[in-house]
């Protein structure tokens, strides 16, 4: 039942065309074209940043400011198919986190990020910065996998930084309980001389050891293995170093309680089909989230706003 509902949901929503979105183009700024596996994806380009964003998952792949390295991983083995997570970037996780406690056949960390999102409008400001408006609405697919009525909104701002909102709105007359996640792959020179700095104090459920609930002492954090770890209750801001002289990178947030920090390391990368054996070196997740004890119970009519930006310092 729920595999095939799952299905049905991987084919909804391919209903876009290149020429029914080309009024929303912003000419010399914002494109649609084809991208990967012949999905449509918007291509910014302006002044500050270059990005990519695709209308299956609102899923930001590429983001680049000016003088600037690549801010986000990509796997270059990642699955470019209707229907399929795309490897890397910023993957949408709603609305649950992971696998989902008692429903074996529902997908991982939801549907949001395998479904196409249409367009409600790309702008831009007075300071170049362009902002894009995906939108991903409740139906009879999603209803027969999480039995709620929303609109999901991600409003995606291209500057010199990358700004993402994720917005929850509760259409149901019942209030519902959903996690979410932001599931940001950084680009790194080598994981092995990441340093994560920000959560010193934080209590976080360790994936990799039972789920044990433990304190973050050492700062900044090291990856010195398979990591994967669930940061609770901060709404801190995180900074990522690597190599000497490679880019030091900041991820702050608002509306969010949950940090994850997760490397696959060595083992993990072999096991995962769309990311090659030697790529667990060049990034880090740092996601920003509300999961488990942080999961958000929202109103009927209500809205929830969940935003993640990313700078580059140097
Ligand atoms: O956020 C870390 C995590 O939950 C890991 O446990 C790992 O499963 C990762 O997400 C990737 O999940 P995915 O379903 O995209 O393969």
């Amino acid at each position: 039942m729920l595999d095939s509902c799952f299905y049905a949901l991987q084919g909804r929503g391919m209903s876009a065309t290149l020429d029914s979105l080309r009024r929303h183009e912003l000419p010399g700024l914002a494109r649609f074209e084809l991208g990967e596996g012949g999905l449509i994806r918007l291509a910014v380009e302006t002044l500050s940043a270059e990005a990519h964003i695709y209308l299956q998952g609102a899923h930001v792949t590429h983001f680049q400011p000016a003088n600037s390295e690549a801010v986000l991983f990509l796997s270059r083995e990642s699955l470019w198919e209707q229907g399929k997570a795309i490897r890397g970037g910023v993957p949408i996780c709603f609305p649950w986190f992971g696998p989902r406690t008692g429903f074996p056949g529902s997908p991982a960390h939801g549907f949001a990020r395998t479904s196409e999102w249409g367009v409600a409008e790309v702008m831009v400001d007075a300071g170049g910065t362009v902002t894009a408006v995906l939108e991903l609405t409740s139906d009879d697919a999603t209803r027969q996998l999480w039995p709620h009525d929303w609109i999901l909104r991600h409003r995606v701002s291209i500057g010199s930084r990358l700004a993402m909102t994720l917005e929850v709105e509760n259409r149901s007359e019942t209030p519902i309980e959903f996690e979410e996640a932001l599931h940001t792959y950084l680009a790194v020179q080598d994981a092995r001389q990441v340093a994560v700095s920000g959560l010193s104090g934080v209590e976080y459920l360790d994936k990799v050891d039972g789920l044990k609930r433990k304190v973050q002492n050492a700062e900044p954090i090291t990856i010195v293995g398979e990591t994967d770890r669930v940061y609770l209750n901060t709404a801190t801001t995180c900074e990522v170093d690597d190599l000497p002289g490679a880019q030091r990178l900041r991820v702050s947030k608002t509306g969010s309680a949950t940090t994850v920090v997760w490397n696959p390391w060595v083992a993990k990368a072999a096991a995962m089909a769309d990311f090659a054996d030697d790529e667990w070196l060049e990034m880090v997740c740092i996601e920003t989230a509300n999961a488990g004890e942080n999961t958000i119970t929202l109103e009927s009519g209500g809205v929830h706003r969940m935003q993640s930006a990313i700078e580059v310092l140097r």
